[in-house]
């Protein structure tokens, strides 16, 4: 039986909730969310994205050459973000030189460690991730001000429409996986999904 990003997803419904659905994303959505957990959030989430955007160099290496075209609108896409951080962090007055909190760590660790797992793995990672914010900023409903640019950043429809090409090419991969391929690939969805919930829950600790 092959194994698809569907399926992932009815079968650890209980993780993947905990990974879009969080207070954090509530409190922005009811403009409640604390100055100092936003911006640990925003200098936190910079980070991330500079070893995603390595990340996403390495999964281009893995892959096959009909699935270039998405990849590297990805990346381009990534060089606006990582600018856009910037900006938004000039915005608040907040730097972005700053170290990562081992929640940060973690996450990119594994992201580094991803580059060494089959492509199919590496694709089924990559829409996880990307799939996590995607539903994240949605499922609260419309945001106030600031937030909701920060919301559409990632609950656009063009948006949406690439993380579901990444769900093909991620099923493509898996649909002639060994098994054992396949169990690797369930495991770094879990992965994901831990990591996710990790991550808002570091933000929305934070108290400086
Ligand atoms: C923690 N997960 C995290 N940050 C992001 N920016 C994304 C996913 C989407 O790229």
């Amino acid at each position: 039986m092959t194994l698809t990003c569907k399926q992932l997803l009815q079968k650890h419904h209980e993780a993947w909730h905990a990974a879009t659905v969080h207070p954090f994303l509530e409190h922005c959505k009811l403009g409640i969310i604390q100055p100092q957990q936003f911006n640990t959030w925003l200098s936190q989430d910079y980070l991330f994205v500079v070893e995603f955007t390595r990340m996403l160099a390495r999964v281009l290496i893995a892959a096959p050459v009909h699935h270039f075209e998405l990849l590297l609108a990805g990346l381009s896409a990534i060089k606006d973000e990582l600018n856009w951080f910037k900006a938004k962090a000039s915005e608040r007055q907040i730097s972005l030189d700053v170290p990562q909190q081992p929640t940060c760590t973690e996450y990119c660790q594994y992201m580094y460690s991803l580059g060494t797992q089959p492509y199919a793995v590496q694709a089924t990672a990559l829409w996880a991730i990307e799939l996590a914010y995607n539903q994240g900023w949605q499922l609260p409903g419309a945001m106030p001000e600031p937030y909701a640019e920060f919301a559409s950043r990632w609950g656009n429809p063009e948006f949406t429409e690439y993380v579901k090409l990444l769900e093909q090419q991620a099923d493509e991969a898996l649909s002639t996986a060994s098994p054992e391929i396949e169990q690797q690939a369930e495991a770094a969805f879990l992965q994901v999904a831990r990591l996710e919930k990790d991550f808002w829950q570091m933000a929305f600790n934070a108290t400086q």
